[in-house]
């Protein structure tokens, strides 16, 4: 399938890799885009020498194009920002705050600029300030999530700017990414499928809590912060949210959440720690090849888009 976006980043499949932290790392990034999709390193909150190896590593695995995502409440985030132009990776994504800062340097070293944005001003605002694409990224994502839905994030975007929009949130199969082209999207990302892809290292117990999560099992602990974050229900969103409700401080807060996904991603702790993933978890029956994923994907979305499902 032939869009803008296949054309901007030379992939085969309108499908992006989400950024997540602790989760996209090269391993993952490498499969994504030797599948023909478009594999990206989630610089997360990583020091940049880090991220540095873990793009070279993915260039040892394979020569397709691929990403870094830039998580700008990363203190470190300017000097990711530099790696990555040192590096010259394909693309940049960027999340959690605005990118503008280092868009001019991305762009003079010929790297695409694929702001996610989660509504229509900051996606506005992103196409004045030279970025090739945004992602549009609902609120069904898992993570650091915006209000607005997929279903109504994307055609307004779409509408507002010139430049490409990729759809986020929710989208887990052929039928959403049919839905999402619908909606004016010429690409999707997605995470939580990716999350228990078979070439993905997170922890087995984190992947049997996504494969055997239901349509409602998940929860936004930190709206009451200013940082709403979607995770499974569990141990602690539970302890979170009775806090958050009691008024508890940010300090007191942030104990409870510091290292969490660290320990559900490397030490499977599925009861203390913080299992990020979307809504869409509960479409998420099994553990495939990144290959297996996406050729499934898109042969429901061509067919569906064709007119033959
Ligand atoms: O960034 C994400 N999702 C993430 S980042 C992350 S790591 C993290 N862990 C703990 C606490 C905080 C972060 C986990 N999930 N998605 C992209 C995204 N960006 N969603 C929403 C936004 C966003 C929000 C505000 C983008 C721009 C924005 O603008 C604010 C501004 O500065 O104008």
């Amino acid at each position: 399938m032939k869009t803008e976006i296949t054309e901007l980043l030379g992939i085969k499949y309108p499908v992006i890799q989400g950024g997540m932290a602790w989760v996209a790392e090269y391993h993952l990034a490498a499969a994504v885009s030797a599948a023909g999709g478009f594999g990206i390193i989630g610089a997360a909150s990583a020091p940049p020498e880090i991220v540095r190896e873990q793009i070279r590593k993915v260039k040892e695995l394979t020569d397709r194009p691929f990403g870094v995502n830039v998580m700008l409440m990363n203190p470190n985030a300017a000097d990711v920002a530099k790696v990555v132009v040192e590096e010259g990776v394909k693309a940049v994504t960027t999340g959690a705050g605005n990118p503008a800062a280092y868009i001019g340097m991305w762009k003079e070293a010929g790297i695409k600029v694929i702001p996610v944005v989660a509504s229509v001003a900051m996606a506005r605002m992103m196409e004045k300030a030279g970025a090739n694409a945004v992602v549009a990224e609902g609120t069904e994502s898992g993570g650091h999530i915006g209000s607005a839905t997929t279903m109504t994030l994307v055609p307004q975007v779409a509408d507002a700017v010139k430049i490409p929009v990729i759809a986020a949130g929710g989208i887990a199969d052929g039928r959403g990414v049919a839905a999402a082209m619908m909606l004016g999207a010429k690409a999707v990302q997605m995470g939580t499928r990716f999350i228990v892809a078979k070439e993905s290292i997170v922890h087995d117990n984190y992947k049997e809590r996504v494969i055997r999560a239901k349509d409602i099992d998940s929860e936004v602990t930190g709206r009451s912060t200013g940082h709403p974050i979607r995770v499974l229900r569990n141990k602690m969103t539970r302890e979170y949210l009775k806090m958050e409700a009691d008024g508890v401080s940010l300090e007191e807060l942030e104990v409870l959440t510091l290292g969490s996904l660290r320990k559900a991603v490397m030490d499977g702790d599925v009861v203390n720690g913080s299992l990020m993933a979307g809504q869409i978890a509960g479409l998420v029956k099994k553990e495939q090849t990144c290959q297996e994923i996406i050729e499934e994907i898109m042969q429901e979305a061509e067919a569906l888009l064709h007119g033959d499902k």
